[in-house]
C-alpha cells in the first residue's frame, strides 16, 4: 500500500538514543523501499542553525526551524525523522502545531532514559563538563528537561536500537503510515 508523509519527533536527554534509534529507523525504512530523512544536532546545527547556541530562546528558535524543515518533507511525503533533545514542552508543542496546520501527522516520541544512564554513556564528556562546571546550560545538569506528558510512543532505554525500530515500524503500521 501507499505511505504517507509525517513526522516522527524523537525527544529526550544527550545520550538518551534519539539519533542511534532514528539512524536504524532511517535505515530499515530505506530498505523498504519508503523516502525518510533524518535529522538531528550533527546536521542543522552546522548549517541551518549555526548561529544559535543552547539558551532557552535559542533552542525554541532551533527546534521551530527544524519542525519547519521536517513538515516540509513530510509535505513531500517523506517520513521525516526529528531527534533533538527539545526539553521544552511548549517548544514540542509548536512543532506539533506547525504540522497541524498542514494535517500532517506527527508523533512525538519519548526516549526515555534516566539521567543517570546518559551520564554513565557520556560519549562526549558533556555530563562531566556540566559537573565541574566547565559548560554551562547542560540539559538534565543545570537545564531543565520536561518529559512529554502524552507522548504518542514511549521508547525504553533498556530496547536495543533492533528493538526499538521495530516498536517505531509496528506503531507506524498501526498509523496507517507504512
Ligand atoms: C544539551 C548540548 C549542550 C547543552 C551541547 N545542553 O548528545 P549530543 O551532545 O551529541 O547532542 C546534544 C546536542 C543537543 O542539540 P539539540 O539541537 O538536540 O538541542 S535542543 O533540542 O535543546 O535545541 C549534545 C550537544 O548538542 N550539546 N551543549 N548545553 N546538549
Amino acid at each position: 500500500e501507499g505511505f504517507r508523509g509525517c513526522t516522527i519527533w524523537f525527544t529526550g536527554l544527550s545520550g538518551a538514543g534519539k539519533t542511534t534509534v532514528s539512524f536504524a529507523l532511517e535505515k530499515a525504512l530505506t530498505q523498504m523501499g519508503i523516502p525518510c530523512y533524518g535529522l538531528d544536532g550533527d546536521n542543522v546545527r552546522h548549517g541551518l542553525c549555526k548561529n544559535l547556541g543552547f539558551s532557552k530562546e535559542d533552542r525554541a528558535e532551533n527546534i521551530r526551524r527544524v519542525a519547519e524543515v521536517a513538515k516540509l518533507f513530510a509535505d513531500a511525503g517523506m517520513v521525516s525523522l526529528a531527534s533533538f533533545i527539545s526539553p521544552f514542552r511548549a517548544d514540542r508543542d509548536s512543532a506539533r502545531e506547525i504540522h497541524k496546520a498542514l494535517g500532517l501527522p506527527f508523533f512525538e516520541v519519548y526516549v526515555n532514559a534516566p539521567l543517570e544512564v546518559c551520564e554513565e554513556r557520556d560519549p562526549r564528556d558533556l555530563y562531566k563538563k556540566a559537573r565541574k562546571g566547565q559548560i554551562q546550560g547542560m540539559t538534565g545538569i543545570d537545564s531543565a528537561y520536561e518529559p512529554p506528558l502524552s507522548p504518542d510512543l514511549v521508547l525504553h532505554h533498556k530496547e536495543t536500537a533492533l528493538e526499538a525500530v521495530n516498536t517505531v515500524l509496528e506503531f507506524l503500521v498501526r498509523q496507517g503510515i507504512v
